[in-house]
C-alpha cells in the first residue's frame, strides 16, 4: 500500500476553465505538472477522486462516528447487522446477509463477494456471497427517489451524493462492520465486488472509491459505468442508439442533481470514466459487456477501458486489469463461455491462485462507428517508478 499524501496532494473539486474533448489525460496533474512516480499517481488519484465527487458523485462522506455491528448464524446463511450514523438519532441499521461455503474455512477466513442485489454472476465454489439491498440504502427508482433511503436518514435528503455514492458508503460500512465482527470470518484482504446493468454502474463506483476492494466486476454497467461519457456522445452523434449523460439524468438518481450543469458539455470535465476505472488501479478489476445492446454503448465501453488499462500498465500489473465484450446472450445472463476469464480472476485475486489473467477483448460490434484510439487518447502511457 502507498503512503497516504493527502497533506501535500492539491484536492480540488472542479478544474475551471478546463476544456477538452477528448479523454483527460491521466498522467497530467490539473495544474499541468506530469505524473512520473507511483507516489506521484496517489495524489493524481485522490485528484480524480475529488472531480468526479465534484462534477457527478456527490460528496461521498467518511466513517461516521457511529459504528457497530453483531452476527447471527442460521446454517450456511448468516446475518450481519450493521448500524452507522451521526448520532443516535440519525443512525440507520441494516442486515445484509451472508451465504458461506461448506467446509472448513481457509486459513484467513473466507474470501467474500459483496453482490449487489444478488449479483448476477456464477460464483465459485470456495467463496462467501454477501447480497447487497442497495437500493434500501439508495433508492433508484425514478427521479422521485432522490434523496430517498436509509443513507438520506443519516445524512439529509438534500445531501449531495448521489444513489450511487450513497451505495459506496454502504459498501464501505459492511467492511468496517466486517472487520469488527471476527465471528464472520471473512478475509478481509480477498473482498470483491459485482452486480449488473445499474448495479454494476454501482459496483464499479464501490470498486474506485473503496480501497479494501481486492477485486471488481462490473457486468454491463453501460453507460454511467464503465463507457465513457465523451464517447457514448460520439457514438449517439454518429447514429447508434446509446444512452447518453443527458438522458441518463432524467431518468434516474445515480448521479448527483450537480451533473445536470455538464451533461450538454462534456468537454469542461476534467475527467471521464476512464478515469474512474483508474481509481481501482492497481487493484484488480475486470468488467463484462454485452454488444446485443446499442444501449449499452459498446465502442463507448471497449474504448473507455483501453484507456483505462493504461494506467495498469503504468503501475506495472497491465494483468490486473481485463474487459470482455461478446453478445448473444440476454442482458444480464451469465454467458458460460466468459467463465474461464471470470473464474482466472477470482482465482487469482480471491482465492490466492495463479492463473493467467491477460484477458482483454472484444467482438467489436459497435454498430456504425469503430473505435479509433488516436482520436482519443492524446497521451504516451509513462512507466512510473
Ligand atoms: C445498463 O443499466 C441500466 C441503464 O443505464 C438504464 O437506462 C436502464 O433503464 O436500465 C438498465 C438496467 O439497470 O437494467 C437492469
Amino acid at each position: 500500500m502507498l503512503a497516504r499524501r493527502a497533506d501535500v496532494c492539491a484536492v480540488v473539486s472542479t478544474v475551471p476553465g478546463f476544456n477538452n474533448a477528448k479523454l483527460p489525460d491521466p498522467f497530467t496533474f490539473n495544474n499541468g505538472t506530469p505524473v512520473r512516480t507511483k507516489a506521484d499517481w496517489d495524489c493524481r488519484r485522490q485528484e480524480i477522486a475529488a472531480l468526479i465527487q465534484g462534477y457527478e458523485a456527490g460528496t461521498l462522506p467518511p466513517k461516521p462516528p457511529i459504528l457497530s455491528a453483531t452476527f447471527s448464524k442460521s446454517g450456511n446463511t448468516s446475518t450481519l447487522t450493521v448500524t452507522a450514523g451521526l448520532a443516535t438519532n440519525s443512525q440507520t441499521t441494516f442486515t445484509p446477509r451472508i451465504t458461506y461455503p461448506s467446509g472448513n474455512p481457509p486459513t484467513g477466513g473466507w474470501p467474500l463477494i459483496i453482490a449487489y442485489e444478488g449479483g448476477s454472476i456464477p460464483v465459485p465454489a470456495g467463496i462467501a456471497t454477501l447480497s447487497y439491498s442497495n437500493s434500501d440504502i439508495a433508492q433508484q427508482n425514478s427521479q422521485s427517489s432522490r434523496g430517498v433511503g436509509l443513507f438520506y436518514n443519516v445524512y439529509g435528503r438534500s445531501h449531495s451524493a448521489s444513489a450511487m455514492t450513497a451505495w459506496v458508503w454502504g459498501v464501505s460500512r459492511i467492511i468496517d462492520a466486517l472487520e469488527i465482527t471476527p465471528a464472520a470470518n471473512i478475509n478481509l484482504s480477498k473482498i470483491g465486488v459485482t452486480g449488473c446493468s445499474r448495479d454494476g454502474k454501482g459496483a464499479l463506483m464501490a470498486g474506485a472509491f473503496e480501497e479494501r476492494i481486492a477485486l471488481t466486476i462490473p457486468q454491463e454497467s453501460g453507460s454511467g459505468g464503465d463507457t465513457c461519457w465523451r464517447l457514448s456522445h460520439f457514438e449517439q452523434q454518429s447514429g447508434n442508439q446509446v444512452q447518453e449523460a443527458t438522458e441518463i439524468v432524467q431518468e434516474n438518481v445515480w448521479f448527483s442533481t450537480n451533473f445536470n450543469n455538464y451533461v450538454n458539455q462534456l468537454q469542461v470535465l476534467p475527467y471521464d470514466h476512464h478515469l474512474l476505472a483508474a481509481l481501482v488501479a492497481p487493484r484488480a478489476m475486470i468488467s463484462f459487456e454485452n454488444t446485443d445492446y446499442m444501449w449499452l454503448s459498446p465502442m463507448s465501453s471497449f474504448g473507455c477501458m483501453t484507456a483505462a488499462h493504461t494506467i495498469w500498465q503504468a503501475l506495472g500489473v497491465p494483468d490486473n486489469h481485463g474487459f470482455e465484450q461478446v453478445g448473444g446472450h440476454a442482458h444480464c445472463a451469465w454467458p458460460a463461455s466468459l467463465n474461464t476469464q471470470l473464474n482466472a480472476f477470482i482465482n487469482k485475486f480471491l482465492l490466492g491462485q495463479s492463473p493467467t489473467t491477460s484477458y482483454f477483448s472484444t467482438n467489436n460490434q459497435f454498430g456504425v462507428v469503430s473505435w479509433q484510439p488516436s482520436n482519443w487518447i492524446t497521451w504516451s502511457t509513462p512507466t512510473l517508478s
